[in-house]
């Protein structure tokens, strides 16, 4: 790559962009990292595909469309073994209008899937968390990987950092969850750190 490039992360979560700059470095790669707060106008894009891959390739083209430059986007969610897979791609909003009315949807979706899983013994209560993360060029160019966190569901929420179901995933061969990991320790092991560093290897090769 020649000279700095600027990459948007399609997302309006904030805690995503330090990550992906920090692993574009890492890569050797001396493109600046930018959110969507950067760009008031860009549309929201609603997720309305079937698998993570298929939203992820939709947040970023129409962010490529719309800043003319490389975007990158993930969709990530939680897969319950005892669930058949789900929530999965509907992980944000599980708790649906109940999620939204309490204002807090994290915890209504966490509460939820702790319900769901009462009376589930502990040998089967096996789950992954999975991101898909795509770049699209603004000449039409595209990719989509994948990263995949096995782990497990305990009972009782456990830790303060990270979001979303993290306070109650143990990954395979840790004690804690991965609310009481520090962000570093949780990136080197993600599904999220997992496709972004994928991704960052696939951008060298196309920027
Ligand atoms: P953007 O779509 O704007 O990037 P988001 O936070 O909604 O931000 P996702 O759609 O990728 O991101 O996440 C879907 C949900 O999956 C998220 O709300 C969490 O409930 C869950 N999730 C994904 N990754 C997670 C993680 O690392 N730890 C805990 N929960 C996670």
């Amino acid at each position: 790559m020649s000279g700095r490039t600027t990459v948007v992360l399609a997302t309006r979560n904030a805690k995503k962009i330090p990550e992906m700059q920090a692993i574009l470095l890492q890569a050797g790669l001396d493109a600046e990292v930018v959110g969507l707060d950067a760009y008031p106008d860009a549309p929201e894009v609603a997720e309305t595909e079937p698998d993570f891959a298929g939203n992820a390739l939709l947040k970023a083209r129409a962010i490529a469309r719309h800043t003319e430059l490389p975007a990158i986007a993930d969709d990530s969610g939680l897969r319950v073994d005892a669930l058949n897979g789900m929530p999965g791609v509907l992980s944000a909003r599980w708790a649906g209008r109940f999620g939204a009315r309490t204002g807090d949807r994290d915890a209504a979706n966490l509460g939820l899937v702790l319900d769901q899983l009462r009376d589930t013994p502990e040998e089967r209560r096996g789950a992954e968390f999975v991101s898909a993360a795509a770049i699209v060029l603004p000449n039409g160019q595209e990719d989509v990987v994948e990263g995949v966190m096995r782990g497990r569901l305990i009972d009782t929420p456990r830790g303060e950092n990270g979001f979303g179901y993290d306070p109650i995933f143990v990954p395979d061969g840790e004690q804690r969850t991965t609310a009481e990991m520090s962000a570093a320790e949780k990136n080197a092991i993600s599904h999220r750190g997992i496709a972004f560093r994928r991704l960052a290897e696939r951008l060298k090769d196309l920027v």
